[in-house]
């Protein structure tokens, strides 16, 4: 089958003007304010991995502190700054602008569109992280340190300044989220808008792969709850500086309050993580399996279901919160409900792979290896929504067991299969597969080292947030603090691999996976308007049935 003619559509060879010398020529772009969405998405997906190598840094000095008992390592208030700025750095300059970076990249591709719908508006979305970013870094420096409270920022503990200056880390951790805020709030009009009017002629709804559902229902969630952390941020940097009382308990204002708007935000945020990592799931085993996504219509609809289901679950994070029976009560139950869209989804990966000839490149390894994980998060999950179940662990190395698997043996696995597929498409280079496997094989025995043993110790009661503990638990803290060093060490393959096969990787033809989505119709990497022509769509996705498309390495060769 020639390469211009994918399921029915004829597309123009749009390898002609923009050629790969060309685009190379043209790296210096990467570190302007550029408006091409796909510089954009690559500018944020750079930015956001170096801020997981310092985030992953500050982890592993974490760890190191906790391989003994005592504390040993480290003063005990730049403990509680290395975990606060840690989780921080993970969840909002990590997740989230790594996604927003592929998202940005994939979808006005995937969609047929030549950009997004506000190419400045986007530019500005991304600057604001690298600033935010910088802010909060850089509070390290500040007399005092950084901020302590953790990254739920609870107060009481986050009013307490303890270097008495009105210049303090707990400042420049608010400022650092609101200026985040405002970029995805910025970054959510924009997708919300690219994906509902940009679709090329042809691409009704049903027929947009689940990443752009799960884009556009990430994207909804931010601009519905997100204002709330926002909001709660100023409302506490107002009690912090301006001698405001909202949340003072000695001033009558209500810390819980705080929690509440604090996780009416931070609930549906997993959400805005984890679905667009479904998508990538929904994209990899379709095109590694050669069948069609099984029940495309139901994951479809799973998705955008997240937007208000996942508006009544916030208060599991407050079942010690005092919080009243009746509402406990009703919040286990809405929390439970929230496993009937996942296992809808996972059913299908499942069954999309059930019987079929695997083909275990590394983005599907990857991606395999994301589902299996996301088993035990959900599972565990899935405990901790029953709320006498939580009362027990609460605080404990369980949740931090829990949220690991999500945020790393899922979330980040997944970011890096989703790397590795469309590597082709970005750089027009393939990567190095023996390099990729490493990488995998690596990341993946180093995560369930780390944070398999946070659940046992968690059963066991050590709690969270401490630096020394009782002896009893070192065995389980050595093997995770081994497993943290062994995820330092997967990365470096990773790294050695983009930058050697940038560089000098064997060309990318335009659609290497053999894949059906609309990207892979046009070049590697695409011209600047993405298409020489506007695609016209008139096939279902995932059309892996009708193609008789073989094994995609044999097809390259
Ligand atoms: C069926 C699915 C899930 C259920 C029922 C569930 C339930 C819970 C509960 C009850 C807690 C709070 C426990 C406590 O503090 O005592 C929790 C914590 C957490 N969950 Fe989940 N979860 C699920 C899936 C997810 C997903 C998909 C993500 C991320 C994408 C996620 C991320 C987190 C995080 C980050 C925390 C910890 C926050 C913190 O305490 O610092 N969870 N989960
Ligand atoms: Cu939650």
């Amino acid at each position: 089958m020639p390469n211009n003619l994918v399921h029915g559509v004829t597309l123009p060879e749009s390898e002609s003007k923009h050629t790969l010398a060309e685009s190379e020529k043209n790296w210096r772009r990467y570190f302007t304010f550029n408006t091409d969405h796909k510089v954009i998405g690559v500018q944020y997906l750079v930015t956001a991995f170096t801020f997981f190598l310092i985030g992953g840094l500050l982890a592993m000095i974490v760890r190191a502190e906790l391989i003994t008992p005592a504390s040993d390592l480290v003063d005990r208030p730049f403990y509680n700054s290395l975990f606060t700025i840690h989780g921080t750095v993970m969840i909002f300059l990590w997740i989230i602008p790594s996604i927003a970076g592929l998202s940005n990249y994939v979808v006005p591709l995937a969609i047929g569109a030549k950009d997004m719908a506000f190419p400045k508006l986007n530019a500005i979305g991304f600057w604001l992280v690298p600033v935010g970013g910088i802010v909060l870094i850089s509070s390290f420096f500040l007399p005092g340190g950084a901020a302590q409270a953790g990254w739920w920022n609870y107060p009481p503990l986050s009013l307490q300044n303890p270097s008495g200056n009105i210049i303090n880390g707990e400042l420049f951790w608010i400022l650092s989220i609101v200026i985040l805020g405002i970029s995805s709030i910025m970054t959510a009009v924009n997708f919300v808008t690219t994906i509902v009017w940009l679709r090329a002629p042809g691409m009704t709804y049903f027929r947009l792969p689940i990443l752009v559902w799960a884009t556009l229902t990430a994207q909804l969630m931010q601009l519905i709850y997100l204002p709330a952390l926002t909001g709660v941020a100023l409302m506490l940097l107002a009690d912090l500086t301006l001698g405001a009382n909202f949340f003072r308990p000695t001033a009558q204002g209500d810390p819980v309050l705080y929690q509440h708007l604090f996780w009416f935000y931070s609930h549906p945020t997993v959400y805005v993580w984890v679905l667009p990592i479904f998508g990538i799931f929904s994209e990899i085993i379709p095109a590694f399996t050669r069948n069609p996504l099984f029940g495309y219509r139901s994951v479809a609809l799973a998705t955008i279901s997240f937007v208000p289901i996942t508006g009544f679950v916030w208060a599991h994070h407050m079942f010690a919160s005092g919080t009243p029976e009746w509402l406990r009560i009703l919040f286990m139950f809405s929390t439970e409900l929230v496993a009937i869209p996942t296992g809808i989804k996972v059913f299908a990966w499942t069954a999309t792979i059930w019987k079929s000839k695997l083909h275990l490149e590394t983005p599907m390894l990857f991606a395999m290896g994301g589902v299996m994980m996301f088993l035990f998060a959900g599972i565990t999950g899935v405990m901790l929504g029953a709320m006498p179940f939580d009362l027990h662990v609460n605080n404990t190395y369980f949740i931090v067991g829990h949220f690991h698997y999500i945020v790393y043996n899922t979330i980040t696995m997944a970011l890096f299969g989703g790397i590795y597929y469309w590597f082709p498409k970005i750089s027009g280079r393939m990567y190095l597969e023996g390099l990729g496997k490493l990488h995998f094989w690596l990341t993946f025995i180093g995560a369930n080292l780390c944070f398999f043993p946070m659940f046992p110790l968690g059963l066991q009661g050590m709690v969270r947030r401490i630096s020394s503990y009782d002896p009893q638990y070192v065995d389980w803290n050595i093997l995770a603090s081994l497993g943290s060093f062994l995820l330092g060490v997967s990365i470096l393959p990773f790294i050695a691999n983009i930058a050697f096969s940038w560089l000098q990787g064997k060309k990318a033809t335009k659609n290497p996976w053999l894949a059906t989505g609309l990207e892979w119709t046009t070049s590697s990497p695409p011209p600047k308007e993405n298409f020489e022509e506007i695609p016209v769509v008139d096939f279902p996705p995932y059309d892996y049935g009708r193609d008789k498309y073989s094994h995609p390495h044999l097809a390259n060769r």
